[in-house]
């Protein structure tokens, strides 16, 4: 495994401190109101893992997310404004609001899509590695999903096939310690799983998600050694900072295990780390801070003043190309309640 890229902490600490404003912006959407849905999972916590493994990702490369996502879409470059405006469901979004913030996807980013499915991302990425082989695209698919994950068939599947088709595929667990109400040590009796994956024959690591600069590091050594035709595994450590979705609480977990958790935040330890290596000062990181929060602002006005989709626009980019539209919901409406024994 190389050594961490100290010169790269400033612009990783800059992605972290990014999406850790918007999740906070995408929470004050939801008070307002103005959100497409109330279920919303915000990463807080978790911006090392999309930070770290993104930074080793190519433009050529594609990936897969779980419904914790919008980290890593941020960190792969994506437009605050129109995830805010997706989050919103509105007509400038990147799905034109038709996806919402489980189901963002962008081609041009290599974004094949978020899933609401525990584990529903991961098999496509297999897919997109064995057209890249195919196709001798030299591009890596990643599959991003919770830990969650670890306790579902598909993943296990997906890796043998990745191990025996040697595929250019890295698949990351990003565990933050519970699915919904759930410890991992009440999901499971190991959760060394990087021992699953190399039995499977794959590359596999387990990093601390404090040290961002750690994650990237073993993400780089993946990355490549996948882009080589050597699959791979990363489970990234870190902890659920809040509640699994907006309305939660988390009644399961004591204060003191949430006090304890929250000490392990990413954002704040890279960013003591630049201070103590001279490497920056608080004040240029304050105004960096102050920046991104006008950044991030804006973000919930454009939402907000942007128009959602038209009702006739229902059935628009959501079929395949070439699909007959089906009949309009109207249509399918008035036909009803035109029959007698409606
Ligand atoms: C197949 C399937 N089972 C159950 C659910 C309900 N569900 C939604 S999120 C979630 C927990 C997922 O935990 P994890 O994979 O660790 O991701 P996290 O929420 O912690 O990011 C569950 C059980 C689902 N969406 N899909
Ligand atoms: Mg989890």
């Amino acid at each position: 495994m190389g050594a961490p890229v100290n010169s790269n902490l400033l612009e990783l600490y800059r992605t972290m401190r990014r999406i850790r404003t918007f999740e906070e912006r995408v929470g004050e959407l939801f008070i307002r109101g103005q959100s497409a849905g109330s279920m919303l999972h915000l990463s807080i916590g978790e911006e090392s893992s999309a930070a770290g493994v993104c930074a080793a990702m190519k433009p050529q490369d594609t990936f897969t997310t779980h419904h914790r996502g919008h980290g890593i879409f941020l960190a792969r470059g994506a437009d605050p404004g129109q995830m805010m405006a997706e989050i919103g469901g509105k007509e400038t979004g990147y799905c034109k609001g038709k996806g919402g913030s489980m189901h963002i996807a962008d081609m041009a980013l290599g974004h094949l899509g978020a899933n609401a499915i525990v584990g529903g991302g991961i098999p496509a990425v297999v897919g997109a590695g064995l057209s890249s082989k195919y196709l001798k695209q030299d591009s890596v698919s990643i599959a991003f999903f919770g830990d969650g994950a670890m306790q579902q068939g598909i993943l296990y599947e997906s890796m043998n096939m990745a191990a025996l088709w040697d595929l250019p595929v890295l698949f990351v667990c990003v565990n933050n310690q519970y699915g919904m109400g759930t410890r991992i040590d009440q999901a499971t009796r190991s959760s060394r799983f990087d021992e699953r994956a190399k039995a499977f024959g794959l590359n596999g690591a387990v990093v601390n998600g404090l040290d961002v600069e750690e994650v990237e590091a073993a993400a780089r050594w993946l990355v490549d050694d996948a882009r080589a035709g050597k699959p791979g595994f990363l489970s990234v450590e870190v902890y659920r900072f809040f509640g699994h979705a907006r309305m939660d609480k988390s009644p399961y977990r004591s204060e003191a295990e949430e006090v304890e958790g929250r000490k392990k935040d990413p954002v704040l330890f890279a960013r003591a780390k630049l201070i103590a290596d001279g490497l920056e000062t608080v004040a240029a990181l304050d105004a960096m801070d102050r920046e991104i929060a006008a950044e991030m602002d804006a973000t919930i006005d454009f939402a907000v003043e942007s128009k959602a989709p038209p009702l006739s626009s229902m059935f628009r980019d959501v079929y395949a190309v070439g699909e007959p539209e089906p009949e309009p919901v109207s249509a399918r409406i008035d036909r009803v309640l035109a029959r007698d024994d409606a």
